[in-house]
């Protein structure tokens, strides 16, 4: 093949429609049975998007995004695992993509100049080009506490939902994790459950989502102005475009900053970043943040009846934002309820699952079913699982054992013509993934079409690149709050991971401006063979 695609989420699906339109032999593998990536293994009750359908979606072809019609503000995951199938079908993409198959190692073979992949299933694909499109977030994490093999109910990781859902009707349920997975399903599985106890290791702010369906003219009149609103997207901080903010949340007078915070939690059109969004320095200074965070505390008090449990709910830990922060719909009024209880394991630890339920530092609690929504071990888990080997059998997983090191994150010195779509130290987790994800598949066709159109047979990110990209992503991560926090930007929820900041916070408008002065400058900070 010309290039193999490791994955059929939203990047590989597009990254090997643009390749085949180049006229370029992809092979597409992918370990599950159905295209989707994170809209298909991620299937648990109350799943769905925290961006705004209009922003989240692709914007490559513009038939495609004109006749799409979204039904909700927040698509729930089937609605977006129907678009990301509609796309597969529309682009005729399945006859290239080969499921239930998971990509085991790919190394790069210096004679041929081309990189040996080889899957679960026996296949061997030789290609000059790989495209790893493996997502951030699918490398999904259960605790490591003894005994989970002996628990005699059902257990479950949000990640790796079952198909054919679950019913947790009259059950005694567990819930481990309170991040955006735990915060979606929870409420739902309130509903369900006889008796629910959520064990708790960090409160998370949680903002109301107001999710409710779309406004037809709304959704009409994006999609007349669709290309400048995609435009504003690509050039703003997030992937997302709001107003830039103009001044120092410390400037603002406290009822002024209040107003502004009621409106990103009471509006019905809030979004993820509305709370953050309005002054200059919330990610920069702890006392700007705090004001947020204090009225994000001071909502919780509200709605929250017993003041223990509310207190517990409040984060004091960590700035708001530096944590990914959460949309939420019921998420605090759910810990109301008679019959759901929660539990502070950082106060009393989860010592093992016992073969009847959790038992922490302090007493037993007996369960029918867990549900884990313990997370992932993100950004580098789902790359340094397989075993990639560049230049000198050099294994990727040792080249990154004290923290990713990428040029650009898309490329690693040493492993030539090997592309990280969304990689670390790219703005990636911390934009609208889809901004970013077409933005790195366009950029890595371009690289290609080059390489082609000049004759060359490898493009690699130089050693120099890489320090040099690796410190400036270090040194702007420093400049902000996120390294203060226990997060998993930071590998903090990986037992053994290196604390690094894993993207890049440069912003999605000045990255992709970055990328295109490397191009424009014949691949800057790469070397190029015949
Ligand atoms: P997250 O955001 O990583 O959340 C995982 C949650 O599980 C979080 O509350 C963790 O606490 C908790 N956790 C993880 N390991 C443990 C152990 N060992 N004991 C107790 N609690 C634990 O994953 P999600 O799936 O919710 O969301 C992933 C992303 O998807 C999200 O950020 C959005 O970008 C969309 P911690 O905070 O680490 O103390």
């Amino acid at each position: 093949m010309d290039a193999v695609v490791v994955g059929a989420g939203m990047s590989g699906m597009y990254m090997l429609h643009k390749l085949r339109g180049m006229g370029l032999t992809v092979q597409v593998f992918e370990a599950g049975d159905g295209v989707g990536g994170t809209w298909y293994w991620n299937r648990y009750p109350g799943a769905r998007v925290d961006v705004k359908s209009m922003d989240y979606s692709f914007s490559f072809d513009p038939e495609l995004e004109q006749e799409w019609e979204w039904t909700e503000k927040y698509p729930p995951q089937e609605e977006l695992r129907r678009y990301l199938n509609h796309v597969a079908d529309r682009f005729d993409l399945r006859r290239d993509i080969q499921l239930e198959t998971r990509v085991t190692e790919a190394g790069y073979q210096e004679d041929a100049q081309r990189w040996l992949v080889r899957t679960d299933r026996g296949d061997e694909v030789s290609a000059q080009y790989v495209v790893m499109a493996t997502g951030c977030l699918s490398a999904s994490k259960v605790p490591e506490v003894p005994g989970l093999e002996d628990f005699q109910g059902d257990w479950y990781h949000t990640g790796h939902w079952p198909e054919e859902g679950v019913d947790f009707t009259g059950q005694r349920l567990g819930v481990v994790g309170t991040g955006s997975s735990g915060v979606q399903a929870i409420p739902l599985l309130a509903h369900q459950a006889a008796d629910l106890t959520v064990f708790q290791r960090t409160p998370n702010f949680v903002v109301p989502a107001h999710n409710h369906p779309i406004d037809p003219e709304h959704q009409r009149s994006v999609k007349a102005n669709y290309a400048e609103h995609r435009r504003a997207n690509r050039e703003s901080a997030f992937g997302i475009a709001v107003p830039p903010p103009t001044k120092s949340a410390l400037e603002a007078s406290e009822e002024e900053r209040n107003a502004y915070y009621a409106r990103g939690w009471y509006d019905k059109d809030n979004q993820l970043v509305s709370l953050l969004a309005g002054y200059t320095d919330m990610i920069t200074s702890k006392e700007a943040n705090d004001t947020a965070a204090q009225y994000v505390r001071d909502r919780i008090a509200e709605i929250v009846k017993d003041p223990e449990v509310a207190a517990m709910l409040q984060p004091t830990d960590h700035p708001f934002g530096t944590k990914r922060p959460c949309l939420g719909t019921d998420y605090y009024e759910t810990f109301n309820l008679p019959h759901v209880h929660l539990v502070n394991v950082r106060k009393t630890p989860i010592v093992e699952i016992t073969p009847t339920g959790i038992r922490t530092s302090e007493r037993e609690y007996e369960f029918d079913s867990i549900v884990f929504a313990t997370g992932f071990d993100a950004m580098t888990g789902a790359l340094t699982r397989i075993d990639i080997r560049g230049r000198d059998g050099v294994a990727l997983a040792d080249k990154w054992k004290e923290g990713p090191r990428t040029y650009l994150g898309v490329a690693v010195a040493g492993f030539p013509n090997l592309f990280t779509i969304t990689g670390p130290g790219s703005p990636s987790v911390l934009s609208n993934m889809i901004v970013s994800i077409e933005q790195h598949v366009d950029w890595v066709a371009d690289a290609i079409g080059a390489l082609r159109t000049g004759g060359k047979a490898t493009m690699e990110a130089s050693a120099e690149a890489e320090d040099a990209w690796t410190r400036h992503v270090d040194e702007v991560g420093r400049t902000t709050l996120y390294p203060t926090a226990n997060s998993w930007y930071m590998g903090s929820n990986v037992p053994g991971k290196p604390r690094v900041f894993l993207p890049y916070i440069g912003g999605v408008g000045p990255y992709r401006q970055k990328c295109d002065e490397v191009a424009a400058n014949g691949y800057e900070g790469f070397v190029l063979s015949a």
